[in-house]
């Protein structure tokens, strides 16, 4: 209908695993799976499948968590919860020690097989990439950024970027990791603090003590100590509440367009972490699904290898908006269906009684105040700019 084709002289890859989607943080706990279900079938609606290799993916296996996480927090989360959650009665202090089954990462039922596909997603990607079969591979189930190696935080509890980026190293000298979910990639920064072969960048809302993590501050670019190769290597982009596309946009091509030039990266990771959308439960920007998918857009233009990954996204019908638009962009169909993606109201004109579900203009809701004046945002440009003097490929 929308003469889906494959692009011409590339290869773009989609990784899925649909049971991950039975899996429930708690019935009000704002990490939903079944985004992931919406946004494949927003994607198969449009026929983007016929454009792409499918995947349905393995889970990720114990010695592959291995590689980033340690032993004693991939046991505990192994046996924990079976059924009714009478766990590790004799060790309560384990579960504070690991930062679970508090609010932000409860401990539910199959947790540990949740997470191993959430890892398996990303790490089929990475080797896709790897292996050449790919060059541009898709993983909306990953992008889980805050899991520490022993620690679960913010709704993450294995880091499937961190596993997935491992793997990239084995066959590519530089990885440069992107983040542009509303929060701070923590765990993927301080998981590569000490190598100059991973390049991380966050663009996130910082207000340390009020908005989590806390940490991403415009001078935290890594461990400074003299015999750091990694010093420098992390990049942080602090923003306020209520930035526009315009600004987003002008802001993400100054500054990942000077890391290019200086890094050199041979692949890219990109964490599309949804929740920088306007109109987003935990988010505090305002970007339009267009403004979001012009950052993969113009990741694409370096003509590297590229993983695309999920992460944050709390407004359901946003992340499969943006998520099937960023696939749209990856196969180089989006000019074809940018009028209707971004529109989409997924099920509303199924339902006889239309006004019972939102429209678009309903789930965006107002815009927030722009509190990003132009003035901050160049200082901002200059001051990585700046950084950047110390990069080199
Ligand atoms: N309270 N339920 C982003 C991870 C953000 C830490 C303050 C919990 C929530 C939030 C949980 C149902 C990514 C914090 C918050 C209330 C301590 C955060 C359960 C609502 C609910 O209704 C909720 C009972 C819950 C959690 C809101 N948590 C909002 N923000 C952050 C973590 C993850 O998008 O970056 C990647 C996937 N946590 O602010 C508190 C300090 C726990
Ligand atoms: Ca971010
Ligand atoms: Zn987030």
């Amino acid at each position: 209908e929308y003469n889906i084709t494959r692009p011409k002289g590339y290869t773009v890859s989609y990784h899925f695993n649909p049971d991950m989607e039975p899996h429930h943080f708690g019935l009000t706990h704002p990490m939903k799976p079944f985004r992931l279900t919406l946004t494949k079938s927003l994607v198969t609606a449009y026929g983007m499948n016929f454009a792409m290799d499918n995947y349905n993916t393995r889970i990720a296996t114990y010695e592959e968590l291995n590689s980033f996480h340690t032993s004693d927090y991939l046991d505990y989360l192994h046996m924990t919860p079976p059924e009714e959650m009478p766990r590790d009665i004799d060790n309560p202090d384990k579960e504070v020690k690991f930062n679970l089954g508090g609010s932000d990462c409860p401990l539910f039922h199959g947790l540990y097989d949740y997470c191993s596909m959430s890892a398996g997603s990303s790490l089929d990607a990475a080797r896709k990439i790897c292996n050449k079969q790919s060059d541009i591979a898709i993983a909306w189930g990953g992008g889980l950024h805050h899991a520490k190696k022993s620690e679960a935080s913010g709704f993450c509890y294995i880091n499937d970027i961190v596993i997935a980026i491992l793997q990239l190293l084995r066959c590519y000298p530089r990885v440069l990791y992107i983040d542009i979910d509303v929060h701070h990639g923590d765990g993927v920064e301080e998981a590569f603090h000490s190598t100059d072969r991973v390049l991380t960048c966050s663009f996130h809302k910082y207000a340390p003590e009020v908005f989590f993590p806390g940490t991403g501050g415009l001078d935290d670019t890594g461990p400074k100590s003299e015999h750091n190769p990694g010093a420098h290597h992390a990049i942080n982009v602090p923003l306020n509440d209520g930035i526009t596309d315009e600004q987003y946009g002008h802001l993400f091509q100054s500054v990942i367009g000077k890391i290019n030039e200086k890094f050199r990266p041979s692949v890219i990771a990109l964490q599309c972490g949804a929740d920088s959308l306007a109109g987003d439960r935990l988010g505090r920007f305002n970007l339009q699904v267009q403004g979001h998918g012009a950052c993969a857009k113009f990741c694409k233009t370096f003509g590297i290898p590229m993983i695309m990954f999920g992460g944050g996204g709390y407004t359901p019908r946003n992340v499969a908006r943006a998520w099937a638009y960023e696939t749209s962009v990856a196969i180089d169909v989006d000019e074809k269906i940018n009028k209707i993606i971004p529109e989409h109201t997924p099920w509303r004109k199924h339902f006889v009684q239309e006004e019972l579900f939102p429209s678009l203009e309903q789930i965006l809701g107002e815009p927030r105040a722009n509190r990003n004046s132009q003035k901050r945002l160049q200082e901002i440009i200059q001051h990585v700019h700046e950084q950047l003097r110390f990069v080199n490929a």
